[in-house]
């Protein structure tokens, strides 16, 4: 047996952690085992459902690979077992000596997606900060940054999830629910069993396009150009809401202005989606306006100019005056909380973050630095060396773009640590390599902002030697000397009663309410009554901050580099990404019975495509 449980005999009610979609679960303990997870009820998320990655968390808890004792590389490469204290002694001298010989800002933090957005992340945040770092990387360079700008700029916030099953429209643009929400595909079908149409915007054959009424295949990264079009035909029939526009937003004459160009057949030449089934996706919005749902996914961040072309989006989401009402663009009211950023306690000055010169915005809305830059900067090519690196919950080197140059670049630093369940191929190129605790060995407060709910995950489990997130971060501090000061709470329960602290809920009161608990009830329309929470106060159809910055105010289309660039050498467009429902990014891949159903990698590819004999494939 692995681990030990925290009970004997029954069922431990806590939220899922396989993806960030916290469905409620029961995990089932027999004889301090974990022998079953079963959907949990009460959370209008799951609503009593899960997917078989929830199922599979026990195999990744009990999985015989996992790593248990902390390992430090010998100089021949292998890798040798070392007391945890031992390997946190040697790491905080070895960061020690990079801050002295090249200052603090050449050791760097990064956290993945394996870990979430709040609490754990906070930790990362909250460390790099008091060592004096500005160098904060997260998976989310390559993740939902683009969306959280691309909304943010427009409206001050950013919830991406409307409420589906209120809308009479729902289009999707570039994301692919049923392998990846699947919490979404209950709403779906309520709004569908209630009449709405459904619009699917994606380049290849995404599965919900079969429920479509509208599926359109761009070229990939001309979403843009396809959001004017669609502007310029609502502007142009006068049908947008006339009084959230005129009182409520900036910049409308210059939408108008750059939206003239974008006529059907401009859009069909650069979407090659054909001109009447452009005016026909702007008839549905029209009829269907203002209950509609726009949701744009990872699909479009992942291209040139995604965040200008979720801006296309977002401000024809306003246009049709889906704006904080039901089903549109709602705006999510925070939970009063302690944060542990230390971000208005500790502000760092002249650090000169990572990428914060190229991508300002970027670093100015999220204090996170650009993680393809730290590439050039651990290889020498930056403005200083970054010499050190801790990861956790990330696996970079098969994540990350360049495979070959992430590796390289890792493979150079002075100081490499990885925090990691498994051996990945990251975790192969560090010096040190920890055992890091799974989410049913840590409890956490979760805040699902699309429905205003707090959560708390319960702790199932212990494994003897496995620490989890916070003691990592803690016991490191400690030996930094900045422990006492930023790291004083004892273990996690500890820190849950800090964060909970202002909002007037009680650990006990999570605990007996696994369900979660309504920190705000929802409300609505709440621009007609407080300014909304841009710069201006208004929806920035243009916005002031951009062009102080150098950038255009208003989100304009650049065709992607394939169309700039057409090239005959080259005649076909990868896009990677379009996700499995077993797989998740690089996780997961070591479970025999998903290998099983997905013994080899895959490639989709027209027929026609695939049957030209300059594809075939040595097998
Ligand atoms: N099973 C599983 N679930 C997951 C994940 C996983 O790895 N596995 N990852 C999780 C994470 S961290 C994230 S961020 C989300 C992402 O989930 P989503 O936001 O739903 O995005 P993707 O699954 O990446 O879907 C991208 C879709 O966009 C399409 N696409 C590509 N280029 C374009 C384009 O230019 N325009 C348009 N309109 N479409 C385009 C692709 O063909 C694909 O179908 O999923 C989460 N859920
Ligand atoms: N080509 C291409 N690349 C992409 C994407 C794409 O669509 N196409 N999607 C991008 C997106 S949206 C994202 S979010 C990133 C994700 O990129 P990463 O953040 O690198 O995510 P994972 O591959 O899921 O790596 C998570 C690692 O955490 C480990 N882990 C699992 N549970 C825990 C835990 O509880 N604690 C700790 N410490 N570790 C744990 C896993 O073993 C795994 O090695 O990938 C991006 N990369
Ligand atoms: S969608 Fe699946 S993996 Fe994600 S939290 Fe729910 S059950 Fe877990
Ligand atoms: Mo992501």
């Amino acid at each position: 047996m692995m681990g030990t449980t925290i009970i004997e005999n029954g069922i431990v009610k806590t939220l899922c952690r396989m993806c960030d979609n916290r469905c409620s679960i029961d995990v089932h303990v027999r004889d301090g085992n974990m022998v079953g997870i079963a959907p949990g009820e009460g959370n209008p998320s799951n609503q009593g459902r899960m997917c078989p990655r929830g199922g599979a968390a026990l195999d990744m808890f009990y999985h015989p690979d996992r790593i248990r004792k902390p390992l430090k590389r010998r100089t021949d490469g292998s890798f040798v077992e070392i007391s945890r204290d031992r390997a946190l002694d040697e790491i905080a001298e070895k960061m020690l000596k990079i801050k002295d010989r090249c200052g603090a800002r050449s050791m760097g933090i990064w956290k993945g997606e394996a870990v979430g957005f709040l609490q754990q992340e906070e930790y990362a945040r909250r460390f790099a900060r008091a060592f004096g770092t500005p160098n904060y990387f997260s998976n989310d360079s390559a993740c939902y940054n683009g969306r959280f700008m691309g909304h943010y700029l427009v409206t001050g916030f950013w919830n991406p999830f409307p409420y589906y099953a209120n809308a009479d429209l729902i289009l999707l643009f570039g994301t692919n629910p049923p392998v990846c929400h699947p919490p979404f595909m209950a709403e779906f079908a309520d709004a569908k069993a209630n009449g709405a149409n459904l619009v699917v915007i994606d380049p290849r054959l995404n599965p919900i396009a079969c429920y479509a009424d509208i599926f359109a295949q761009p070229l990939p990264g001309t979403d843009g150009a396809l959001a004017w079009g669609l502007i310029r035909h609502l502007v142009k029939a006068g049908e947008y809401d006339h009084r959230l526009i005129e009182h409520h937003s900036i910049g409308f004459e210059g939408v108008v202005d750059y939206a003239e160009k974008f006529t059907p057949e401009y859009v069909e030449e650069q979407t090659g989606v054909y001109a009447d089934v452009v005016v026909n996706i702007a008839r549905l919005i029209i009829e269907n306006r203002p209950k509609v749902s726009f949701y744009m996914g990872a699909g479009l961040e992942h291209h040139d100019n995604g965040v200008n072309n979720i801006r296309a989006l977002v401000i024809l989401s306003c246009l049709t005056g889906a704006l904080d009402i039901d089903c549109g663009l709602t705006w999510p009211e925070e939970m009063q909380r302690n944060k542990l950023t230390l971000y208005d306690e500790l502000p760092l000055e002249g650090k000169k973050p990572i990428g914060a010169d190229r991508f300002p915005v970027l670093y100015d809305l999220r204090k996170e630095c650009h993680s393809m830059t730290a590439m050039d900067y651990m290889l020498g090519h930056g403005d200083y060396p970054l010499k050190g690196l801790i990861i956790t919950a990330a696996n970079p080197a098969v994540t990350n773009p360049n495979t070959r140059k992430v590796e390289e670049a890792l493979g150079s630093l002075d100081l490499l640590v990885v925090n990691d369940l498994f051996f990945t191929k990251t975790a192969g190129r560090a010096h040190y390599i920890l055992p890091a605790a799974s989410f049913l060995e840590r409890s956490e407060i979760h805040i699902d902002i699309k429905y205003q709910r707090v959560y708390l995950t319960n702790k199932v489990a212990d494994v003897p030697g496995i620490q989890d997130e916070y003691m990592l971060w803690h016991d490191l501090a400690h030996r930094l000397d900045f422990g006492e000061r930023y790291f004083p709470w004892r273990n996690e329960t500890q820190v849950n009663r800090y964060i909970l602290e202002p909002s007037g809920i009680g650990l006990e009161q999570l605990q007996a309410h696994p369900e979660g608990v309504q920190y705000r009830p929802l409300t609505f329309k709440k621009h007609l009554s407080r300014p909304l929470p841009t710069a201006s106060g208004k929806i920035e159809l243009a916005s002031p901050y951009l062009k102080n910055l150098g950038f255009a105010a208003i989100p304009e289309y650049v065709p992607p580099y394939h169309l700039r660039e057409r090239s005959g050498e080259y005649p076909f467009l990868l896009t990677t990404g379009a996700r499995k429902t077993l797989f998740y990014h690089s996780r997961h891949q070591n479970m025999e019975y998903f290998r099983k159903l997905h013994p080899k990698a895959e490639v989709e590819i027209h027929p026609d495509d695939a049957a030209e004999p300059s594809f075939a494939v040595a097998s």
